[in-house]
């Protein structure tokens, strides 16, 4: 691809409510974009890391600066790659896997416009639409908590995710399980909360029927996570420790984990996510797609990544409104508990100009 410039795009989108997870609570979403431009088409993409290092060790002010002072140098010595070469082009710069993922994903997105394929087709997605799962934050207390996931059933979601830590576990869990009984599919996200010596107090969760738990352990422990796995009858899903498709290829030969959940933005980005979905789905390990409170960017990629045969567990792909009154593409709405896969060009979507101008806090032109 050639490429004329690369534009860097801050936001600051309102949550409509606070989201607490087990590391601390998001009130407004940072966004980075970036917009790529060629000269038959833009590209689009949106970075997942927040302005903290808390979920991992990547947050927005560091990924602008990697994409700026490493990554866009070496685009710019690379002769139009196309997006396929970006990985290898990348790969001598360590690790900043969602640095990597913002450019290589604006770059495909303006590949497939320039080519005619969208990104569901080019990944190879099977489904239409595929069912939303919503992920509840940590409350103040019980009946608050059953209030949200009142609401969120009500609108039709497919499965509830519930953020737990020390001190807000069992009984949430119980509470919930009570509440709205067995044909509930549930799962919890630990967001490595948890130590190797709390195995039999996790293994206290396999009472209520989990379809996972999630990251109880920390992103670097693989092999405590499969000596916890022989504890619990619950199945453990990997999200923070599974950074690669090498990293997956190790866990699930360790048996650290049964279930994945693939992020693009954490391994990379889609192509390094389709190598992990295609190793899952020869070991018989489930997958889904994780989510990072993305705007309809964002959301509007991994919807056509979780359109692939081996997603078969719902993910956290849920509506804008879960996050946003208002967001800066056309909103993704739930019908039946799903969301379509976006059939539109590349990532299918691109943002409202007045909305996006609305909420820029920086822009930044690179000319190449
Ligand atoms: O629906 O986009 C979404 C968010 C789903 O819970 C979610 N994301 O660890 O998976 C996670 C998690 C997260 C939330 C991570 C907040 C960081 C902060």
């Amino acid at each position: 691809m050639k490429i004329e410039g690369i534009e860097l795009i801050r936001l600051e989108l309102p949550l409509r409510y606070p989201f607490r997870t087990s590391f601390g609570a998001v009130h407004e979403r940072e966004v980075l974009l970036l917009r790529v431009l060629t000269p038959d088409a833009e590209g689009w993409s949106e970075c997942v890391a927040f302005s903290t290092p808390m979920y991992s060790s990547e947050y927005v002010d560091g990924v602008a600066e990697m994409i700026q002072r490493f990554l866009i140098p070496r685009l710019r010595e690379a002769r139009e790659p196309t997006a396929e070469q970006i990985g290898e082009l990348f790969a001598p710069v360590r690790g900043h896997r969602m640095a990597k993922s913002t450019v290589e994903t604006a770059v495909l997105d303006a590949q497939l416009r320039t080519h005619g394929l969208a990104l569901g087709d080019y990944l190879g997605a099977t489904r239409e639409r595929v069912p939303a799962g919503v992920s509840v934050g940590i409350h103040d207390s019980i009946p608050e908590l059953l209030e949200a996931v009142t609401g969120y059933l009500d609108e039709g979601y497919a499965r509830i995710k519930l953020k737990i830590a020390p001190g807000w576990d069992i009984e949430p869990v119980r509470a919930v399980r009570e509440r709205f009984g067995d044909e509930l599919v549930l799962q919890v996200d630990a967001n490595s909360a948890y130590t190797l010596a709390d195995t039999r107090h996790l293994a206290r969760l396999d009472a209520f029927d989990l379809l996972l738990i999630e990251q109880p352990l920390g992103e670097e422990q693989l092999r405590q996570h499969a000596e916890l796995a022989a504890h619990l009858r619950t199945p453990v899903c990997l999200d923070e420790s599974i950074v690669s498709a090498e990293a997956a290829a190790d866990a699930i030969a360790l048996g650290a984990c049964r279930i994945v959940n693939i992020k693009p933005g954490r391994v990379g980005g889609y192509l390094e996510s389709r190598r992990i979905h295609d190793l899952c789905q020869a070991n018989g390990i489930a997958v889904w797609c994780g989510g990072m409170l993305e705007t309809g960017i964002g959301r509007a990629a991994n919807l056509a990544l979780a359109g692939l045969p081996g997603f078969t567990l719902p993910s956290d792909t849920s509506a804008s409104s879960r996050y946003y009154a208002q967001d800066i593409t056309e909103p993704f709405e739930l019908q039946h508990g799903c969301l379509q896969v976006p059939t539109g060009l590349g990532i299918g979507i691109s943002p409202d100009q007045n909305t996006l101008t609305a909420l820029t806090t920086t822009r930044q032109w690179i000319a190449f």
